[in-house]
């Protein structure tokens, strides 16, 4: 039985709409076990993201980068998408839904989803810093320090670090979502990323109905039309069933 009360507002919302963009960070995966970056327990906190997560760092110390970004591949293939996820892609039976994501996780595809924008890459995904050959959903084996091209290049995960830009075609996308959607959902994120904590901010500002869905406020929470706090693997099939039920 769902325990959440859905606004009046957004109960209206939800009824007349027709395309939703869901954007979503660490916090939409961390009931699947994954840590998050900034909240107790985050992965930034053992490291600095200018220590690991950024292109100098790794020219610095390949081998060290490469082996975080083994025992990050490793846990994400160790787990399943959640509620939130599979949530998500049932909404696609009632709506045109986008995701805009900023996790690397690949959860949302797994989990289904037929649109999924990954502004900041994808850490199944691999590529070589002089040949730009892909080495896509390839393993390579744990301990063994950074992996070579067969050209002699070194291989290097296709996420997006601190300082490089966002794929274009993804960011473009997301934005073009967010100005034409009939409802936002930011989901699970802190905020503090740019440019992709612009998203929301860019629906709020084309008049577009936005919602918060967060264990805590955030540094963004007051631009939202609506805040619900709490577990998004809570929230969301709560909201869900609403739909089911109503529309
Ligand atoms: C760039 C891949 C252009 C790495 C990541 C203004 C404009 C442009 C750039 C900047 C700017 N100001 C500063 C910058 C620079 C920088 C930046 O934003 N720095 C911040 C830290 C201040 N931005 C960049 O460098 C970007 N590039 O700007 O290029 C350029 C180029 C050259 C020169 C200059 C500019 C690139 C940023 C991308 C970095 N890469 N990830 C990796 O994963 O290893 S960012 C990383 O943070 C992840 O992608 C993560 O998704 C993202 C955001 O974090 P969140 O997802 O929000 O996660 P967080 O842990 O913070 O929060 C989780 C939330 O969930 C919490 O609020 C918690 O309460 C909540 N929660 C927890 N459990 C639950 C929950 N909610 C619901 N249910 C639950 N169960
Ligand atoms: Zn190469």
């Amino acid at each position: 039985m769902s325990e959440l009360k859905i606004s009046n507002r957004l109960s209206e919302k939800l009824l007349e709409a027709r395309r939703i963009v869901f954007f979503t960070g660490a916090g939409i995966s961390a009931e699947s076990g994954i840590a998050t970056f900034r909240g107790d327990g985050g992965i930034w906190n053992k490291f600095k993201p200018e220590e690991l997560a950024n292109f100098s760092a790794f020219m610095k110390n390949p081998d060290l980068v490469w082996e975080w970004y083994q025992y990050r591949r490793q846990i994400v293939y160790d787990t399943q998408p959640n509620a939130a996820h599979y949530a998500i892609t049932e909404f696609e039976k009632f709506y045109t839904v986008t995701v805009v994501t900023q996790n690397v996780d690949n959860l949302h595809t797994r989990a289904g989803n037929t649109t999924v924008h990954e502004l900041h890459g994808n850490i199944e995904k691999n590529y070589c810093i002089s040949c730009k050959k892909r080495f896509d959903y390839q393993q390579f084996e744990s301990g063994g320090g950074s992996p070579k091209c067969t050209c002699g290049g070194l291989i290097r995960p296709d996420i997006v670090w601190f300082g490089e830009y966002l794929p274009q075609e993804a960011f473009t996308a997301a934005e073009e979502a967010a100005k034409n959607c009939d409802i936002l959902f930011s989901i699970g994120t802190s905020g503090v990323v740019y440019p992709a904590a612009g998203i929301p901010m860019l629906a709020h500002r084309m008049k577009r109905y936005t919602v918060e869905i967060n264990v805590n406020s955030t540094e963004m929470s007051y631009i939202f039309d609506e805040n619900y706090t709490g577990k998004a693997g809570q929230i969301l099939p709560d909201i869900l069933e609403f739909v089911k039920k109503n529309k």
